[in-house]
C-alpha cells in the first residue's frame, strides 16, 4: 500500500491531527496499513489479533469527529485498541508490544492522555464513561464521550447497569456497539440472537434508509422533541433489536458497515453533535484482512507468535509439554465420564478455560453463560441447589467479579461448588490487568471454603476428584503454564488438609503452593549441590484448610521456613501460615514470606516476571543462601518478612 517512492501513510501519520488532512481513499488505506502493520507485530510478538483488525475504520473515523485529547474514548475490555495506540503517537513503539519495558497490550494512561483508564475486563467502559459525562456536564465542559463495547461485552451485568444509568444523562453520551457476532468463541444468549436476527432480516441498504431518515430529522445540539420521539419509535418497529436501549430512552441509530469509513464518517459526525444518549450499531468483520483470523477468529483471538506459510496459512511452534488448562480439560473429562452430575459453565471462555472438549463430549451438561461471571457462580450455586456438580471454569483475575456469589450462594449455603481457577498467578505479556494474585486472599475468609492447588498432573486429577466429593464450595487454582515434569514418588489422593513432603532436609523448609513446587524444587536441589545445604521441600497442597500439624511443627524447628506463592503477600498462603503461627503462640521470627509484592507488575514475560518478584529456581535458591548466612540475599525486595 506504499506510495511509488515506498513510503507508506503510517510513516507520517502519527496523530490523529495528521489523519484529518487525509482524503477518504487514503483514510482507507490507512485502515489496510494499519491492519499490515498489526499483523506483522502479532505475528512476532503475540497479542490480540482479530479483534483488532476488524476497528481499524472505525479507530480511524473516530479520532477523525472527535478531538480525543479533550473528548473521551473509551474502549470496553482495551483489548481492541491497537490502530487507536499505533495513531495517537505510539506507533514507534508498536514493535515492542506487550514485550518487558514496551507497550501494554491494553489501553494505559501511564502510556498516553489518550487512555483515560488502564482496562482489561470487561464491561467497565459505559460505566467509567459515564461518570466522566456526569462530571463534564457539572463543570460546564464541552467534552464528549465515547465508548466502544463489543458485541458480548454490552450484555455484561456491568455494561447493563451503566446503560442503566447512562440514559439519565441528558447530554451527548455515545455507546458504539461494535457487533461482529464473536466474544471469543461465538456470543451466546438472547441479546446475541436478537443481534442476529438485525444482521439477517435487514439488508445495509433497508437499514441505511432507516438511519438517513432519522439521522435528518434529528434536532442537532437540543433536547429531541416529542414528535422526534415518536420517529425514533416508528423506526423501532422495523429495528427491533435497538427497542431495548429505545425503551431506556437511548437512541438507537444502525446497524451501519463497520468498514465503510465515509459512512462511519458521516454518522458520527452526526452523532457527535446530538446532545443525548445514543448507540450506534457497527457490523465489523472479526480478523478482517487476515483470511485465517476471519476463519478461525477463535484462535486468532489472541494467538502467540506465529509464521505464514506459502499457503497463507499460519503455523504455531510446537510444544512439548502440556498446558494446565490442557491437564484440567483432560481430568475434567475423566471426572465427568465417571460423574453424570458434573456440569461445567464458563464464561465466555470455553477454549481459554479448556472446555471446548466438555462441550463437544457432553453437549447437554456445559453451559456458557456469556461475559457474566457473576450470574455463571450463582447459577451453579442453582444447580448445585438442585443435586447437580457444577464446576465453573473461569479465569483467577474474572473471578473477582463473583466474589459475592461466592460468599453468599456457595459459601453462606455450603454447596458443592468447584471452581477451577485458570491463570492464578502472574500471567505473563497480559500484565497488570489480567495477574491472578488475589484469588486466595478473596476467598480464604469465605467460611467452609476449601483452596487447593495442585502441582503437577497427577496432582490436577486428585485435586479435582477431591473437590468433586466434598459437601461445600470449592477454588483449585493453577497458572498460565506448561505443566512441570511429575513430582517425585508416586502421587496420593488429595486428603482433607495434608500436605505433600516432596523432600526432607533440615536446614530450611520451602512451603510451596501449586505452581511454585517446581522451581522449589529446583532450588532445594541446586542448594544441596552447590552449597550442600538439605532443604525441605513441602507442597501445602491446601491453603485452606491448612496442614496445621505439619506446618507447626516445621516453624516450632526454628530453621527458616519459606512460603512461597504465586499470589500476593498479602492475604495469601503465608498470611495464613502466620495466622496459624500466631494461633498457637509459636514464634514466627523464622518465617519468611515469598510472594507477590504490593505493587501492580508490568507486562513482560512470565519467567521474567517470576524473576522479577523472586519466586524462580534462582532466586528462592538465593534468599535461603541469605537466610543461611551463605551470600547476598538479592531477592530481598520482595521477601516480606514478620519481625
Ligand atoms: C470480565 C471479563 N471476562 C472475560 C474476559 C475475557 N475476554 C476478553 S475479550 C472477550 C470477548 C469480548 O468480546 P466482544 O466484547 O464482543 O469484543 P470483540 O473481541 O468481539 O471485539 C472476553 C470474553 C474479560 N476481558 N473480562
Amino acid at each position: 500500500m506504499a506510495n511509488p517512492d515506498g513510503e507508506k501513510l503510517l510513516d507520517r501519520v502519527t496523530t490523529p491531527q495528521q489523519l484529518r488532512q487525509l482524503s477518504m481513499d487514503e483514510l482507507a488505506q490507512l485502515a489496510d496499513e494499519l491492519r499490515e502493520r498489526i499483523i506483522e507485530v502479532v505475528s512476532r510478538r503475540g497479542g490480540h489479533l482479530a479483534s483488532n483488525l476488524g476497528v481499524a475504520e472505525l479507530t480511524i473515523a473516530l479520532h477523525y469527529v472527535f478531538d480525543f485529547s479533550r473528548d473521551h474514548l473509551l474502549w470496553d475490555v482495551g483489548h481492541q485498541c491497537y490502530a487507536h495506540k499505533i495513531l495517537t503517537g505510539r506507533g514507534s513503539q508498536f514493535d515492542n508490544l506487550r514485550q518487558a519495558g514496551g507497550l501494554s497490550g491494553f489501553p494505559s494512561p501511564s502510556e498516553s492522555p489518550y487512555d483515560p483508564f488502564a482496562t482489561g475486563h470487561a464491561g467497565t467502559a459505559i460505566s467509567t464513561a459515564a461518570g466522566l459525562a456526569w462530571a463534564d456536564k457539572a463543570a460546564n465542559r464541552d467534552a464528549k464521550s465515547v465508548a466502544v463495547v463489543g458485541d458480548a461485552s454490552i450484555v455484561n451485568g456491568l455494561s447493563m447497569e451503566g446503560v442503566n444509568n447512562a440514559a439519565m444523562l441528558r447530554r451527548q453520551f455515545l455507546i458504539v456497539l461494535n457487533d461482529n457476532s464473536m466474544a471469543i468463541d461465538r456470543t451466546a444468549g438472547a441479546m446475541a440472537q436478537a443481534l442476529d436476527r438485525i444482521r439477517m432480516t435487514h439488508t445495509y441498504n433497508q437499514l441505511k434508509q432507516s438511519t438517513e431518515h432519522l439521522l435528518r430529522h434529528l434536532p442537532m445540539g437540543q433536547e429531541i422533541s416529542e414528535a422526534l420521539r415518536n420517529l425514533a419509535s416508528g423506526l423501532r418497529t422495523t429495528l427491533h433489536g435497538g427497542q431495548i436501549f429505545e425503551a431506556l430512552g437511548i437512541t438507537y441509530f444502525g446497524p451501519i458497515d463497520g468498514h465503510d469509513i465515509g459512512e462511519l464518517i458521516r454518522v458520527l459526525k452526526r452523532l457527535a453533535a446530538f446532545n443525548q444518549p445514543a448507540i450506534l450499531h457497527v457490523h465489523t468483520e472479526k480478523g478482517r484482512g487476515a483470511q485465517y483470523a476471519v476463519e478461525d477468529p477463535c484462535r486468532f483471538h489472541s494467538p502467540s507468535a506465529y509464521s505464514v506459510d506459502a499457503n497463507g496459512d499460519a503455523v504455531f511452534a510446537k510444544r512439548t509439554n502440556a498446558t494446565w488448562t490442557e491437564v484440567f480439560s483432560e481430568a475434567l473429562l475423566e471426572a465427568a465420564d465417571a460423574d453424570e452430575r458434573v456440569v461445567a459453565i464458563t464464561a465466555a471462555m470455553p477454549d481459554g478455560t479448556g472446555l471446548t472438549a466438555f462441550r463437544d463430549k457432553y453437549p447437554s451438561r456445559y453451559i456458557d453463560v456469556g461475559i457474566s461471571e457473576s450470574h455463571a457462580v450463582a447459577m451453579a450455586a442453582g444447580l448445585a441447589r438442585a443435586g447437580l456438580r457444577p464446576v465453573v471454569a473461569v479465569y483467577s483475575t474474572f473471578m473477582q467479579r463473583a466474589i459475592d456469589q461466592a460468599f453468599q450462594e456457595l459459601a453462606l449455603q455450603k454447596l458443592p461448588v468447584v471452581l477451577c481457577l485458570d491463570r492464578a498467578g502472574l500471567v505473563g505479556s497480559d500484565g497488570a490487568v489480567h495477574h491472578g494474585f488475589a484469588d486466595i486472599a478473596y476467598l480464604r475468609p469465605l467460611p467452609g471454603m476449601t483452596l487447593m492447588a495442585p502441582a503437577d498432573a497427577a496432582e490436577m486429577r486428585a485435586c479435582l476428584k477431591r473437590a468433586l466429593s466434598l459437601e461445600g464450595p470449592t477454588a483449585i487454582r493453577y497458572p498460565r503454564d506448561v505443566v512441570p515434569a511429575g513430582l517425585p514418588g508416586p502421587c496420593p489422593p488429595f486428603e482433607h488438609a495434608r500436605s505433600r513432603v516432596l523432600c526432607e532436609g533440615d536446614a530450611a523448609t520451602l512451603l510451596c503452593y501449586g505452581a511454585t513446587c517446581e522451581p522449589a524444587m529446583a532450588a532445594a536441589k541446586e542448594l544441596r549441590r552447590d552449597d550442600g545445604l538439605a532443604v525441605a521441600v513441602v507442597n501445602a497442597r491446601f491453603a485452606k484448610p491448612l496442614d496445621e500439624e505439619e506446618i507447626s511443627r516445621r516453624i516450632a524447628l526454628g530453621s527458616p521456613v519459606v512460603v512461597c506463592e504465586d499470589h500476593a503477600v498479602v492475604g495469601g498462603l503465608g498470611s495464613a501460615v502466620l495466622e496459624l503461627a500466631a494461633a498457637q503462640g509459636l514464634s514466627a521470627a523464622n518465617v519468611r514470606l515469598l510472594g507477590i509484592g504490593d505493587e501492580f507488575v508490568a507486562h513482560a514475560s512470565r519467567a521474567q516476571q517470576l524473576s522479577q518478584v523472586s519466586l524462580d529456581a534462582a532466586s528462592i535458591a538465593a534468599t535461603l543462601r541469605g537466610l543461611l548466612g551463605r551470600k547476598a540475599d538479592p531477592a530481598r525486595k520482595s521477601v516480606q518478612g514478620n519481625t
